[in-house]
């Protein structure tokens, strides 16, 4: 959690944070790209009660990644293949507020996993 708040506090403001509006009929979207190794925006800022759609589109040729939210105490339990130059769509709606991670855990053996590598955001319920 403290590494967490860190990540938030230093790019808070940035353009790699957005705060997600919410569309005419009540839906949170937004577009992250997945890439190597990296999500972008990587800091997201959504709702408490209202409906997220995140979208998330592969930038490579041949790494697959994923997305992962687990935090099942606040009812965040995600996870989902992105196939190498694919997006996949996740929706969910959260209920609790604070700050939780996104990230790919793939790894090939005897490497660090893309989430050591840097591919890792915030999702920040207010
Ligand atoms: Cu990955």
């Amino acid at each position: 959690m403290g590494l967490l708040m860190l990540v938030s506090l230093s790019f808070a403001g940035s353009p790699l944070t957005v705060s997600i509006p919410v569309d005419p009929d009540g839906v949170q979207r937004a577009v992250v790209e997945a890439d190597s190794y990296a999500f972008t925006p990587h800091h997201l800022v959504v709702t408490a009660g209202q409906r997220v759609e995140l979208t998330f589109q592969s930038m490579t040729w041949v790494v697959p990644h994923n997305v992962i939210i687990d935090d099942p105490q606040s009812g965040l339990n995600i996870r989902e293949e992105i196939p190498a130059g694919e997006s996949r769509t996740i929706t969910f709606t959260p209920t609790v507020p604070g700050s939780f991670a996104i990230y790919c855990d793939k790894k090939l053996p005897f490497m660090k996993s893309h989430r050591e590598k840097g591919q890792e955001g915030v999702l920040e319920v207010r």
